[in-house]
């Protein structure tokens, strides 16, 4: 039994964005991936989520942006913090990102680390950065980043029991300052979640073994370019796995096709201005944004740019982002 007193805490996640892209899980219960990812975390897109565990409650209540949602996902997570912390009290959480839900900004990511966080501190447990990570990472796969600044690495882990797939830092935010323009296309949650998308990949697309074969190699290759700060070849790498995770998509059956015409416009857009002289690469996850990566210093012209393509909506700037952190 833990014996802290319960009070109620609040902690802070910034959302992340893979350069080396995980999709599919090696154990779907466990929520264990079949591939390592890396990462960066971001500065501008965050969430804070407040948990308060209480013992005159009798249900646990979820609202994200003062809306009441299904608080069934997330009760099943709280069942594995409670477990540890040995209470049964209920929760009440609430949660506000700063930025669109469930639309390809990793909401999930952020979420699911601010809720880990929280949480554990409100059970009045001390659990550590990499067990934390490993919490997160049975709420959203991308959320066990989240719990870490700057560059971060998902390992993929041999365990059967998960201990072993947890993330850790590659670079703190300041030791490679990196710039990120988010181009939104479409403000809408995403009709396919990834979880959906990445079910059962092994019978429904026949460049699964491939995409998980050749993992290994892409990700001591990005090692590599972020260790040496090579950003040309960190830049390359990044297109490719993204450009790989879209081709592992559109060869699932049914086909999983994220992209609008403003996407596809957009990474043309950044094509022509890295063939003009500006080094900058895109990446595109489980929805329609496009994110280009650059120099902090190239920030203002990339997004000058790509907000002038047809059918993007807005644009966001962002740096790197620390840790996840308690508020209170
Ligand atoms: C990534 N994505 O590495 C990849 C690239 C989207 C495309 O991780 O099922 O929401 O909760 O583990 O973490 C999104 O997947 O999936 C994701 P679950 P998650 O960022």
């Amino acid at each position: 039994m833990s014996a802290a007193p319960l009070s109620p805490a609040t902690a802070r996640a910034h959302s992340n964005i893979a350069l080396i892209k995980y999709w599919g899980k090696r154990d779907a219960a466990l929520n264990l991936p079949a591939v390592g990812s890396i990462s960066i975390t971001l500065d501008a897109l965050y969430t804070d989520t407040r948990v308060g565990f209480h013992a005159g409650i009798d249900r646990d209540s979820v609202d994200i942006g003062g809306r009441k949602v299904d608080a069934a996902p997330f009760t099943r997570f709280l069942d594995l913090i409670r477990a540890r912390a040995g209470i049964e009290h209920r929760a009440r959480v609430e949660s506000w990102n700063n930025f669109p839900t469930g639309a390809g900004l990793a909401s999930s990511a952020s979420g699911y680390a601010a809720l880990a966080l929280a949480a554990c501190r409100a059970a009045g447990l001390d659990t550590n950065a990499r067990e934390l990570s490993m919490l997160a990472r049975q709420g959203s796969g991308s959320a066990a980043r989240s719990i870490f600044g700057g560059l971060v690495e998902m390992h993929r882990g041999e365990s059967a029991s998960g201990e072993d797939a947890y993330a850790e830092p590659l670079l703190g935010p300041a030791d490679w300052p990196l710039g990120v323009v988010v181009a939104i296309t479409d403000r809408n949650a995403k009709r396919v979640n990834s979880t959906a998308g990445m079910t059962g990949l092994a019978e429904r697309s026949d460049y699964y073994d491939a995409w998980v074969a050749r993992a290994p190699r892409d990700l001591a290759d990005m090692r590599n370019a972020i260790a040496a700060r090579d950003f040309e070849t960190v830049g390359a790498l990044t297109e490719m796995s993204c450009l790989k995770l879209h081709g592992l998509m559109l060869s699932t059956r049914p086909g999983l096709l994220y992209w609008n015409a403003a996407t596809v416009a957009a990474m043309h857009a950044v094509r022509e201005l890295r063939e003009a002289g500006t080094p900058v690469y895109f990446t595109i996850d489980a929805g329609p944004q496009v994110k280009a990566i650059c120099a902090p210093e190239h920030t203002g012209e990339v997004a000058r740019v790509v907000a002038n393509v047809p059918g993007v909506l807005d644009t966001r700037v962002s740096g790197l982002g620390p840790d996840a952190h308690l508020l209170d």
